[in-house]
C-alpha cells in the first residue's frame, strides 16, 4: 500500500542525529514512509525551504494546577495546549499535583477531568507527591498502572516539601517500577532564614526574592537529592537548574555514574535579577523559583547545555497573571514572599532556543531537537512514539521557517496570560505548521484543532540505557546491595 493521508513534501528533515531532504508520508496518524519522490496524496504540505523537525515535547509546565498556596494557574488544558502548539510543541507532560490529604487515584482522576476534554495536543502528567503517607506510598503503583511513570517531589515550600526519609521511600519504589523521580531542589530552611532576615530589614521588593534564594540553597539540595538517589540507585531528574554550582554537581554525578538527569530553562539563559529590579511591582513578572541570576551564570549554564550536563531545556511555564488573580493577589505593596512564583513561556521555549541558540551558533540543530524533544521523550518513556521523525513514530512534526523574524508580544502567546517576560524581543526562526498525530494543529498562524483532540499518553518506564555508568558493574553503593552487604535486603 503506497497511499498516504498526507505527504509533507520536500522539507529539510532534521532529527537529533540526521539531516536530509525528503518527503514524509503519513497514514493513520503515524509516519508510514520517508523517501524521495513519494506518490501524490490527496492532502499535501509543501515544505520546500522549510525545516521539518520533531514536534517539541514539553515536559515541565504547570497547567490547571493550584500552586502550593492555592492559586490556580491562568492556563487550563485548552489555552495551555494551544499555546504549546503555537510554540512548536506536539505533546506535553504537565503535572498532576497531589495536595495534602488527597489519594493517588483521586489526584489522577481530577487531572483527567481537567485535561481530557480540553487538550489539543497529546498529554501525560508527572505525579507530584506532596503527602507520602504510608497509605499514599502503598497506592503509588496505581500511577504506574495508568502509565504515569514519573513523580515530582519538592525539597522546599512548607506545604509541599517532603523529608529525606520520605524521599528515599519514593525513590526506591520508583526504582522498583522503572519510574523516575523529578525534584525541585532548594534548601527550605536556608530560604526561610534568608527571607525572615530580609523582611525584618524592610527589604520586601521583588528583587529580594533573588537574594532570599542563594545559590548555595540550590547546590546543597541538589547534592543531597543526588546522594539520596545514589543510596538507592534510583533515577533522578533535577528540574530547573539555575546555578553554576548546581550544574557542576550534576555534571560530576553523571560522570561518576549516577542515574541523574537535569534540565535548565530559558529564563535562566536569557533573564537576570536586574529584571526583578524593574520599577514598582513589575519585577513580580520575573519571579520564579529558583530565581533568575546574572549574566555570568547564563554563560556557565550555556556551557553546560553545550557539553551535555542538561538533557533538556524546558519552559517551566507557571502562568500567574499580573493582576489580582495571580501575581498581585496580595495587592500592589505585597512583599516578595506573597507573590506567586512562576512565569509563562510555553510558546517561546523553542523560538528562543532556536533564535538565540541555533542561529547564534551556540548549539547545533541536532542539539536543538535533542534538547526540545528527543531527550525528554526518551527520558520520560515516550520514545519512539514521540520526539523523533522515523517510520512508525507518531506524525508529531513542526515545520519551521528558519528566516522569519517576529517581535514577541504577549498577545501572540495564545495563552491566558496578560504578559510575557520576553515582550519586545526580536527572534528569528518560527514554527509555521505544527502537527500532532498527522493532524494540523496550527497552520500559518491559525489554530486548526478542537478541544479534546489530544490523547492521554500511557508512558513506558524510563530507559537508562547508555546513561553514564550503565553496564559498568554494580551501580549502587555496597550497603544496599545484598551481594556486598552480608545479604541484607534493603530495596524493594
Ligand atoms: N517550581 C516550579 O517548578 N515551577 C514553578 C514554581 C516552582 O517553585
Ligand atoms: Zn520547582
Ligand atoms: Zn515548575
Amino acid at each position: 500500500m503506497d497511499s498516504y493521508d498526507l505527504v509533507i513534501r520536500g522539507g529539510r528533515i532534521v532529527t537529533a542525529t540526521d539531516d536530509y531532504t525528503a518527503d514524509i508520508g503519513i497514514r493513520g496518524g503515524r509516519i508510514a514512509a520517508i523517501a524521495e519522490g513519494l506518490p501524490r496524496a490527496e492532502d499535501e504540505i509543501d515544505a520546500t525551504g522549510r525545516l521539518v523537525l520533531p514536534g517539541g515535547v514539553e515536559t515541565h509546565c504547570h497547567i490547571a494546577q493550584e500552586s502550593s498556596s492555592g492559586i490556580m494557574t491562568a492556563d487550563d488544558y485548552y489555552t495551555g495546549s494551544v499555546s504549546a502548539a503555537f510554540g512548536g510543541n506536539s505533546s506535553f507532560v504537565p503535572f498532576a499535583a497531589q495536595q495534602r490529604g488527597m489519594g493517588i487515584k483521586e489526584t489522577l482522576d481530577l487531572y483527567d477531568s481537567r485535561a481530557g476534554a480540553k487538550s489539543v495536543i497529546d498529554y501525560s502528567y508527572h505525579l507530584i507527591v506532596s503527602d507520602p503517607t504510608e497509605a499514599v506510598v502503598a497506592e503509588l503503583p496505581v500511577a504506574f498502572e495508568r502509565g504515569v511513570t514519573s513523580f515530582k517531589v519538592f525539597m522546599t515550600y512548607d506545604l509541599m516539601k517532603i523529608g529525606d526519609g520520605q524521599f528515599l521511600d519514593i525513590l526506591s519504589l520508583a526504582r522498583a517500577h522503572g519510574a523516575i523521580t523529578m525534584v525541585h531542589a532548594e534548601n527550605n530552611d536556608m530560604i526561610k532564614w534568608m527571607s525572615a532576615r530580609l523582611l525584618e530589614g524592610g527589604h520586601t521588593a521583588p528583587r529580594y526574592h533573588a537574594i532570599s534564594h542563594p545559590a548555595l540553597a540550590e547546590a546543597e539540595a541538589i547534592n543531597r537529592a543526588i546522594s539520596l538517589a545514589r543510596l538507592v540507585d534510583a533515577a533522578l531528574f533535577i528540574v530547573h537548574v539555575s546555578t553554576p554550582e548546581g550544574a557542576e554537581i550534576v555534571r560530576r554525578a553523571r560522570h561518576e555514574g549516577a542515574k541523574v538527569f537535569a534540565e535548565t530553562c530559558p529564563q535562566y539563559l536569557f533573564l537576570t535579577r536586574d529584571d526583578l529590579d524593574r520599577p514598582g511591582m513589575e519585577g513580580a513578572k520575573f519571579m520564579c523559583s529558583p530565581p533568575v541570576r546574572d549574566t555570568a551564570t547564563q554563560e556557565v549554564l550555556w556551557r553546560h547545555v553545550q557539553s551535555g550536563t542538561f538533557v533538556a531545556v524546558s519552559s517551566d511555564h507557571a502562568p500567574y497573571r499580573y493582576d489580582e488573580s495571580g501575581k498581585l493577589m496580595a495587592g500592589e505593596s505585597a512583599s516578595f514572599k506573597q507573590i506567586a512564583n512562576g512565569m509563562p513561556g510555553l510558546a517561546l521555549r523553542l523560538p528562543l532556543l532556536f533564535s538565540e541558540g541555533v542561529r547564534r551558533g551556540r548549539i547545533s540543530l541536532h542539539d536543538f531537537v535533542a534538547l526540545t524533544a528527543t531527550n525528554a521523550a526518551r527520558t520520560f518513556g515516550l520514545m519512539p512514539r514521540k520526539g523523533t521523525i522515523a517510520v512508525g513514530s507518531d506524525a508529531d512534526i513542526a515545520i519551521w521557517d528558519p528566516e522569519e523574524t517576529r517581535t514577541v508580544t504577549a498577545a501572540d502567546q495564545h495563552d491566558a496570560m496578560d504578559y510575557t517576560p520576553f515582550e519586545g524581543q526580536e527572534l528569528t526562526g518560527w514554527p509555521v505548521t505544527v502537527l500532532t498525530r498527522g493532524r494540523r494543529i496550527v497552520e500559518n498562524g491559525e489554530l486548526r484543532a478542537s478541544p479534546g483532540d489530544g490523547e492521554f499518553l500511557r508512558r513506558k518506564p524510563v530507559d537508562l540505557t547508555g546513561l553514564p555508568g550503565a553496564g559498568l558493574g554494580p551501580s549502587g553503593p555496597a550497603e544496599t546491595d545484598p551481594a556486598r552487604n552480608f545479604g541484607a535486603r534493603i530495596l524493594p
